[in-house]
């Protein structure tokens, strides 16, 4: 079975890995030079748990040919970004078109195009199906479209590509047999079949479920600071009821997947009113932590140092991170800021050790709850700085121990701190 993996970023290239490690002939595609080069020379481009470890047992005993130009496959799998205009709360599908194109030369008879990029329902049908078509092959005749929208867990991917459930849409019964069938060579879950719209719509429902859910802490957070009660100890109650699971507030959430596809629903019904809400409630959140640092630390020339930029804890990954924003609106106060993180790389945020950042600050403010964080000594911290004051948006730090230190200490959601 010989399947071409078109895109090898964060999803692509650990599936390329995975099926590889699971005996399949794999072709790896990515239009970026470079990162072919790299590829080639045996070496990652990103970095994931785990992934090292099975890429070079793959590169010695079932290496993958890794290329920019698409040949023929039996299966194509499409792991490529559909990136957001954050200007129109639009989806761009350009590269899901690039990548369809790119199969037409190559497509044959019987051929599976699987799509595991997130997009709005209906793409396979609308959007890929005609660009497909005009090789002058028919859909589910002479070849097939399928959705299996990807659910791994940045961080997690290894284990979660494996162990996670699967959808497998495809509008011909027996080609989403055939994809079930492939798919249960890597995957230990269970995969469940429908048609390629659903599976759209059902990748998206999934984190609009969570956007949704931690809107929700974050407004009981902002209530729970007007009435002088722990958020964070009424959640972990509330918890404890078999039927609830209400999500953790903070300053707001980044990352390529929550913050954004729930948009993708506004774009193709204008019935989601709950769902823009929930996304206006969670991007309020930098403003949020702003005006906390603004009612600690107000006045000119203070120092703020940031912890943390990486979307969530232990990544390295800064993608539509609330910390731009938090960022953003201090130094627009007039603030200095510096920024410290243990993990991102990214030189956009002119990042520095954690002791230049705490120097002759006025405030620490944590933003992403990396556990490294949590090793931090109250009183080193403090004594590098002008005043001790600290905000942690994550309830991630042991507030009594930053007190006991000296610190004022206020925790997003904890109307008692
Ligand atoms: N966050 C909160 N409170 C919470 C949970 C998360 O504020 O209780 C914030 C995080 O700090 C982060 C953001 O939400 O900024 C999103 O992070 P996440 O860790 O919840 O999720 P992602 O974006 O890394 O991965 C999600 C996952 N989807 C679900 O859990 C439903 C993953 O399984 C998907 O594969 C991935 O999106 C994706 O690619 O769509």
């Amino acid at each position: 079975m010989k399947i071409e993996v078109i895109g090898l970023g964060y999803m692509g290239l650990p599936m390329a890995t995975i099926l590889a490690s699971a005996g399949h002939e794999i072709i790896g595609v990515d239009v970026d030079e470079k990162k072919i080069a790299t590829l080639k020379g045996g070496k990652l481009p990103l970095s994931e748990p785990d992934l090292p470890e099975l890429f070079e047992t793959v590169c010695q005993e079932n290496p993958i040919k890794f290329t920019t130009k698409t040949e023929a496959a039996d299966f194509f799998v499409i792991a490529v970004p559909t990136p957001f205009v954050h200007e129109t709360h639009t989806s761009d599908l350009t590269f899901v078109r690039q990548a369809t194109k790119a199969i037409v030369p190559v497509l044959k008879k019987g051929d599976i195009v699987i799509l595991e990029s997130t997009v709005n329902p209906n793409t396979c049908n609308a959007v890929m199906k005609p660009i497909l078509e005009s090789s002058g092959l028919v859909a589910d005749k002479d070849f097939f479209i399928a959705h299996c929208p990807e659910r791994a867990f940045p961080g997690k991917t290894m284990s979660e590509l494996v162990n996670n459930d699967r959808v497998v849409g495809a509008d011909n019964t027996a080609a989403a047999n055939k994809v079930k069938e492939l798919y249960s060579t890597i995957v230990k879950g269970e995969i469940f079949t429908t048609n390629s719209s659903t599976a759209e719509l059902v990748k998206l429902m999934e984190n609009t479920y969570r956007d949704v859910n931690i809107a929700l802490a974050n407004e009981l957070a902002k209530i729970a600071e007007d009435i002088n009660i722990d958020i964070w100890e009424a959640i972990k109650l509330a918890n404890r009821h078999p039927r609830v699971n209400i999500h953790l507030p903070g300053p707001g959430v980044g990352g390529h997947c929550i913050a954004i596809d729930p948009w993708f629903l506004t774009e193709v019904s204008d019935k989601a009113f709950l769902i823009k809400t929930a996304r206006g409630l969670n991007d309020s959140m930098p403003l949020h932590v702003a005006k906390m640092v603004l009612d600690m630390v107000p006045g000119n020339d203070k120092k703020i140092a940031i912890l943390g930029v990486a979307y969530k804890p232990d990544v390295d990954d800064a993608r539509e991170t609330p910390a731009a924003h938090v960022i953003d609106l201090l130094r627009r106060y007039g603030y200095t800021v510096s920024v410290h993180d243990y993990y991102v790389t990214d030189k956009a945020f002119g990042l520095v050790e954690i002791d230049e950042a705490v120097k002759d600050a006025d405030c620490v403010v944590l933003i992403t709850h990396h556990t490294p964080y949590r090793g931090l000594e109250p009183d080193k911290i403090g004594a590098l700085m002008k005043e001790k004051n600290l905000i942690d948006t994550r309830n991630h730090l042991d507030a009594e121990r930053w007190r006991e230190a000296g610190f004022n200490v206020k925790v997003l959601g904890n109307g008692r701190s």
